[in-house]
């Protein structure tokens, strides 16, 4: 194993032996995809190049809803050691099955992520993601153990015991979400911990839901350490689809294993690099339920740039939100995002806030709650005053809209211990 990297061969390969090690394992998830009920009247039996594979359809949410629960199932159910599924909150749920070897594959991806910020055998892994059908724990347990790392699977929640186990055993890298960050940092002040330099971490993983470059520098001013964006989707196995290296400059998107295409959302063609789109991901590597140019729903874009890091597996941004949750205030349309971004630049506000959506006489209204910091919250009027007009200008510089601004105190809004819920549409439907 190279010092930089854990698999050296993989992660610098040349573009061109790149390209044709995909074509090769696309035509082998072709062949079994066709396999299952749903792929197998949907698919080619064989393409002779990477283009071709524009002609076939997407898959959706919906078509993975719809051949639930084993409809998309490639291989004998002998076969399937796990499943991951989804709760669906938000309609009927998904599951994706996986072979002894793809969990062999998605272990050495997560190995791959973490080794490539710096994790060695050395450190005390703090897996704070929920342990479960949700992806985010087991997914990165066992890629820590493959690296060889001492890991607590500590899971979500019970802040109290997370703060006694990061003391008792001085973690050294932590995974998780950047809102249980956020409320897990007051937690640390009411107990009169200073993260910096009370604790030893040195590393935070920040994933599973959309998050601003604002956000994560707060986090790394907050506790003291570099964060990493950690990107992926159950459907494609959970975390370790893509990940930052150490120039935290985009996510590297493990293209031995994954096509990744950006579209644009509403007419379905490709976007070249540096156009923001949809992305699109197709599996190489799974048996069990392999996918093809699956729709994420997630917005970001490509870089053209070569990284200096020499790995060669193209970088997407940071998401930008996903498709859906895109708002159209007055036709004017925002992500959560764009205003997450405004609020935690701004030092005054404290680390939660949430949107309102609702329906004022047929139009739609905006309203942000912002936790704002005690001093200030206590503080005179005036101060709140000239806070309020500070977010409403710099909001309306990014976004265009004007919202309603509710300045409330630290602790009050709803706390999050896994994906956090930043949008509350309280939109009439019917109108
Ligand atoms: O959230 C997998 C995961 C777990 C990724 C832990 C990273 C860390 P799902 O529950 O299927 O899987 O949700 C996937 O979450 O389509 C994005 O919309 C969002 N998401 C995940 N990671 C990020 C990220 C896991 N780094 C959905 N930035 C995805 C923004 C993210 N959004």
């Amino acid at each position: 194993m190279d010092e930089a990297y854990w698999d050296k061969e993989i992660e610098t390969i040349d573009r061109h032996s790149l390209q044709q090690l995909q074509l090769e394992r696309l035509n082998k998830t072709l062949e079994r995809a066709s396999k299952s009920q749903y792929y197998k009247r949907r698919i080619p039996a064989k393409i002779n190049n990477l283009t071709a594979l524009k002609d076939i359809p997407f898959t959706t949410k919906s078509d993975l809803r719809n051949s639930f629960p084993e409809g998309m199932l490639a291989v004998s159910r002998d076969e399937i050691v796990r499943l991951h599924a989804s709760s669906g909150t938000t309609g009927r749920a998904t599951v994706i099955y996986h072979t002894k070897r793809d969990i062999d594959n998605w272990t050495d991806l997560v190995a791959r992520s973490m080794y490539m910020t710096g994790v060695r055998k050395s450190d005390v892994f703090q897996n704070m993601m929920g342990y479960g059908l949700f992806t985010g724990g087991l997914g990165l347990h066992y890629g820590s153990e493959r690296l060889g790392a001492l890991i607590i699977p500590a899971s979500s929640g019970n802040s109290k015991r997370q703060i006694r186990l990061m003391k008792d055993f001085h973690s050294t890298v932590v995974h998780i979400t950047p809102s249980y960050a956020l409320h897990l940092y007051t937690l640390f002040q009411e107990k009169g911990i200073d993260p910096k330099n009370d604790l030893d971490l040195r590393i935070a993983f920040l994933g599973a839901e959309p998050h601003s470059e604002e956000t994560k520098l707060r986090l790394e001013n907050l506790f003291g350490l570099d964060a990493y964006n950690s990107y992926g989707l159950s459907e494609m196995n959970g975390p370790g689809v893509a990940f930052e290296c150490q120039l935290k400059d985009g996510m590297h998107v493990w293209e031995d294993s994954y096509i990744l295409e950006i579209i644009d959302p509403d007419t379905g063609e490709g976007l070249s690099d540096g156009e923001e789109g949809e992305i699109v991901f197709t599996t190489l590597k799974r048996e069990g339920m392999p996918i093809i140019r699956y729709r994420t729903g997630d917005i970001a874009q490509t870089y053209p740039e070569e990284c200096p890091c020499g790995r060669t597996h193209r970088k997407i941004s940071r998401i930008k939100g996903r498709t859906d949750d895109m708002l159209i205030v007055k036709g004017v349309n925002v992500y959560p995002m764009q205003i997450e971004k405004v609020l935690m630049d701004i030092p005054e506000v404290d680390n939660n806030y949430l949107i309102e959506i609702e329906t004022v006489d047929y139009l739609d209204s905006l309203n942000i709650k912002v936790e704002v910091r005690q001093n200030i919250f206590h503080g005179g009027i005036k101060e709140l005053e000239s806070l309020k007009k500070r977010i409403s200008e710099d909001l309306k510089n990014e976004t265009l809209i004007s919202p309603r601004i509710t300045l409330v105190e630290p602790n009050s809004l709803p706390k999050s211990e896994g994906k956090a819920v930043r949008v509350v549409d309280k939109r009439d439907r019917d109108v």
